[in-house]
């Protein structure tokens, strides 16, 4: 298995994050954005929308970090990850649309400012992150998870860009829920930390 990855890339940390707390192998291939290497010929054919992640699994290409965290969580991890059940599996897929809506337009957003010289409004796409960090911390006032009683792919999706939301200017550390189950996702076994950038706003919890 081959897992096409930037370190820098909160996709794809999602990825490689569930990759290592359900202990499966992959081949970690770098692609080189700065570069341009995910526009070229070779990886438009993995990806048409040339964007990092991309996991080839002995040829069963998947792209998107939330596709893949489904193909993973139901070719390879306990079923908790990914519940079967028509309410389970609407909880889970709930907050993966948030990781791809509200965080990809909010931290996500702000983050890519101060990473990649990104040309958006910071005052916009810090707002957007508030909104959602707030609505999160109150979500996590009643329970541990986001998802469910136990840990899901929705809380895969979402810890990558909120762990790394100072980076953007985002101040998270108001949000003591969020900040208690971020520790709690850095306590599973198998956890994998995203790289830090210092750039954005000290990491003072
Ligand atoms: N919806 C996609 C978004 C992936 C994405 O935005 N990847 C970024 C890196 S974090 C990328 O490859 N950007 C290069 C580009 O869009 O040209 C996912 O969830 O995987």
């Amino acid at each position: 298995m081959k897992l096409y990855f930037h370190p820098l890339s909160g996709h794809s940390h999602r990825a490689r994050l569930f990759l290592s707390l359900i202990g499966v192998d992959a081949d970690i291939v770098e692609v080189d954005l700065a570069k341009g290497e995910h526009k070229t010929p070779a990886f438009l054919a993995l990806n048409p929308f040339g964007q990092v992640p991309v996991l080839d699994d002995n040829g069963v290409i998947v792209s998107d970090s939330t596709a893949i965290l489904v193909y993973l969580a139901k070719t390879y991890a306990e079923k908790s990850w990914l519940p079967d059940d028509a309410i389970g599996a609407a909880a889970v897929q709930r907050w993966l649309s948030v990781a791809s809506g509200q965080i990809a337009y909010g931290p996500c957003a702000a983050r890519l400012i101060t990473v990649f010289g990104a040309k958006f409004d910071a005052d916009e796409v810090i707002a957007r992150a508030h909104a959602i960090l707030a609505l999160i911390d109150a979500e996590l006032a009643v329970r541990q998870w986001i998802a469910a009683d136990h840990p899901t792919i929705a809380d895969v999706a979402l810890y990558s860009y909120i762990a790394r939301a100072p980076e953007g200017n985002v101040d998270r550390f108001q949000y003591h829920n969020v900040t208690a189950w971020l520790a709690r996702i850095e306590a599973l076994p198998g956890f994998y930390p995203f790289q830090k950038t210092p750039v954005g706003i000290a990491d003072a919890a």
